[in-house]
């Protein structure tokens, strides 16, 4: 697996709040720290993605009475899985993974920060008509092959991958830089879809063995 000068790595999700300890812990999330920031150092570019939910966010339980985390709700663009309260604009646990080493990143996208709408995908907002503008920002850059790590597999890293192929866009996913909420069979289940839509998986060693180009 050699790369292309117009290798993306998609950084999805390293925050505080999806760590253990966090407010929605990934389980094993914290490994994907260090496999990302060998990563980081070899691809020509690096984009970040960060969940950012205003306080009393519509995909937070607390903010439907009666609701409790991980029950599903219908909201106007349709059934949102209610989350504990996590990665708050502004407060510790939104902030990146201190070990993630993300100076490198050319861009950062914040989601999720409409007070009404959640965002998984780093592309479009959950009503499915917001778009982020990182297609744009890819295409206009020139930039062609995702290369997708980060959290949660079945959610965010999910969306993504399917949203990039749906853009046009070539996705792979760095299995071993990715982990899973997996509620209800859900990591079998975003393994299955993302390799329906053609997104292809792939191991950080392979990328790190063969890796000839750095930073540009
Ligand atoms: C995520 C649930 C809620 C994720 C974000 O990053 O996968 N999951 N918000
Ligand atoms: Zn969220």
């Amino acid at each position: 697996m050699h790369l292309a000068p117009d290798d993306v790595l998609l950084v999805i999700d390293v925050q505080v709040d999806f760590l253990p300890g966090g407010r929605l812990p990934v389980p094993g999330g914290d490994a994907v720290v260090a496999p990302i920031n060998r990563l980081i150092a070899r691809f020509p570019h690096v984009v970040v993605t960060q969940d950012w939910h205003t306080p009393g966010h519509a995909s937070f339980a607390g903010s439907h009475p009666g609701r409790a985390p991980f029950e599903t709700v219908d909201l106007a663009y349709g059934p949102q899985v209610l989350w504990p309260e996590h990665c708050v604009q502004g407060t510790a646990g939104a902030a990146l993974a201190p070990g993630l080493e993300a100076t490198r990143a050319e861009l950062l996208i914040r989601k999720g920060h409409a007070p009404g709408v959640d965002s998984y995908s780093a592309f479009l907002e959950a009503d499915r008509a917001t778009r982020t503008g990182l297609a744009g920002y890819l295409r206009e850059r020139g930039l062609r092959r995702l290369f997708l790590c980060g959290l949660a597999t079945d959610f965010c890293v999910l969306w993504s991958a399917l949203d990039a192929r749906e853009a046009g866009f070539e996705a792979y996913v760095v299995e071993d830089a990715v982990r899973g909420i997996d509620r209800e069979g859900s990591l079998d289940r975003a393994w299955a879809r993302m390799e329906a839509a053609g997104v292809r998986r792939v191991a950080s060693a392979g990328i790190i063995a063969s890796a000839g180009i750095t930073g540009s």
